[in-house]
């Protein structure tokens, strides 16, 4: 049963152990298929996280500015989204829709990412779904526009928020990762998966 936090769903360890480890191998996939890479902000610098994606569509960003990609910076096609991801998708979302994006975001120990609002998709009506694997990470939630008070909120190996109704337009990001809270991957490091509709 989820908690409620802002509009947010957060669901704490929704997926088990063996779910996790099951998700990393069938990510492991779609990174040999799309490697990952560190996308360029529109200032000329590159973003900590690297990233990749899976779908019809994939986000990408360099100096023309962030958009959604049919194609990965190398020229080819994403990899399909995995059945694992999708039956997360299935299970909480409340959607009708399939995501056509699955956002991969990989961040080391040193990774973050800034406060931000999600607003490149056509539809705000449709959730985003976040599934966390690996180290804790600090997300800090904020507002409709810049400013005001935050809350924050630790998102660990496991967990599953879903991003809907007012909740889908606040500003969020995450402050910082703790280093050696999972021995999930073997490096060490966090996976943030996002699934979105995109058109
Ligand atoms: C709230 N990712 O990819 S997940 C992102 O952990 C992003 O990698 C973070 O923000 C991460 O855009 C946070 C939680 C999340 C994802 C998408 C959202 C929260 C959101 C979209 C709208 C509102
Ligand atoms: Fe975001």
């Amino acid at each position: 049963d989820p908690q409620e936090i802002r509009g947010f769903r957060h669901y704490p360890g929704w997926l088990v152990s063996t779910e996790q480890a099951a998700l990393v191998e069938d990510l492991r996939a779609v990174v040999a298929a799309a490697p990952l890479f560190s996308p360029m902000t529109p200032y000329g610098r590159p973003m900590s996280v690297r990233m990749t994606s899976a779908g019809r569509f994939g986000w990408v960003s360099d100096r023309r500015g962030y958009r959604y990609s049919e194609t990965h910076p190398s020229g080819g096609a994403w990899p399909p989204i995995p059945e694992s991801v999708l039956g997360i998708w299935r299970a909480v979302s409340g959607s009708d829709r399939s995501p056509e994006c699955c956002l991969v975001n990989f961040y080391a120990e040193k990774a973050r990412m800034g406060l931000h609002q999600d607003r490149d998709e056509a539809d705000f009506a449709q959730p985003v779904v976040s599934i966390s694997l690996g180290d804790d990470g600090l997300f800090r939630i904020g507002n409709e526009t810049r400013g005001g008070a935050t809350q924050s909120l630790w998102l660990r190996s496991g967990d599953v928020l879903v991003m809907g109704g007012a909740a889908r337009l606040l500003y969020h990001g995450i402050d910082r990762i703790a280093p050696g809270t999972s021995t999930l991957l073997p490096q060490g490091g966090r996976i943030n998966l996002t699934l979105r509709v995109v058109t």
